[in-house]
């Protein structure tokens, strides 16, 4: 049989090592006259630091939002979909939300979010995965230095580096409340980890990752180049960051609780394969490889207030 050539290898029972991106970070261009697109200078931004901040765009959604997810996170208890805390039952994280909610669907494709998507991937985009960070206040535990692309590539299939996660602040994300850290241009090197993937690593992985964690060494060197970014704003604030950024944040100890909706995009010309660690592919709440493309809606989402 001949082995198909992994362009990302990682987690082969090798040594870590650093090696350079070969992909593009930005693959279209800029659409001056769509009022929803990201300008020239922000996609330069998005490309040289591998994320980009804009605050104050979901505000008039948050109400609505916040209630959807706290019905659902009631709901789903229970449910595989929905990841508790290392050491407790409180819920950590639910997954695919988009399917389980209408509202959480057409947000995913709101222009003011998917407009900029479809720039930065230069295609039509899929629903690869969403999900709602909890990080209640006290409780929440941190999620340690990490790429998302490492994960996907070894054990989704995800191919190349062509996929972009958008994300809303769902409460105000402060510098002490378990904020999201990132290291700026990370996203420009490959961090082929050491270790194997076992069997259904998922299971533990999201509560606790320790495999696709990069070692001290590796950090140190990273962060020679460029330190730590905390990347804090108030509710309602979009966060666009690049598949292969490294990022981790911190337990929460404040009493603010931090949550966030997390949306990942994939590029409808980078399809899911079969996985590079050769293991079954995660289930669909994890990865959805029947995502068909995404319609952006023709203006972004209004919600008449419920009648009180
Ligand atoms: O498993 C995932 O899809 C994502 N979640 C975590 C906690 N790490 C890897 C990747 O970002
Ligand atoms: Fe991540």
């Amino acid at each position: 049989m001949v082995r198909r050539h992994d362009p990302y290898p990682s987690r082969t029972g090798g040594q870590e090592a650093i090696h350079p991106r070969q992909d593009p970070v930005v693959y279209g261009d800029p659409r001056p006259d769509d009022p929803w697109a990201l300008s020239t200078q922000q996609l330069q931004q998005f490309e040289r630091d591998g994320y980009l901040v804009i605050p104050d765009l979901f505000s008039d959604l948050l109400d609505p939002i916040r209630e959807e997810f706290q019905a659902l996170t009631r709901r789903m208890r229970g449910d595989e979909a929905l990841y508790t805390e290392p050491d407790s039952d409180e819920p950590r994280t639910l997954f695919k939300v988009h399917a389980w909610s209408e509202l959480l669907r057409q947000v995913m494709c709101d222009p003011r979010i998917l407009t900029p998507v479809e720039q930065i991937l230069g295609s039509a985009a899929t629903a690869m995965q969403s999900r709602i960070n909890i990080k209640p206040a006290f409780k929440g535990k941190s999620f340690p230095w990490h790429s998302d692309f490492e994960t996907w590539h070894v054990e989704d299939g995800m191919p190349r580096m062509r996929a972009v996660t958008a994300w809303i602040m769902l409460t105000d994300n402060s510098p002490h409340n378990g904020p999201l850290y990132v290291i700026p241009g990370s996203h420009k090197h490959y961090v082929s980890c050491a270790g194997t993937t076992g069997r259904e690593n998922y299971r533990t992985s999201l509560r606790r990752q320790t495999l696709g964690v990069p070692c001290s060494d590796t950090l140190e060197e990273m962060l020679r180049e460029q330190p730590i970014h905390t990347v804090a704003g108030g509710a309602g604030t979009l966060v666009f960051h690049d598949c292969n950024l490294l990022h981790g944040s911190p337990d929460n100890i404040s009493a603010d609780p931090r949550s966030i909706l997390m949306y990942v995009y994939n590029s409808v010309e980078n399809a899911v394969e079969v996985p590079f660690s050769d293991l079954p592919p995660r289930p669909h709440y994890l990865c959805d490889r029947e995502a068909q493309p995404l319609q952006v809606l023709d203006k972004p989402l209004q919600l008449t207030r419920r009648a009180a």
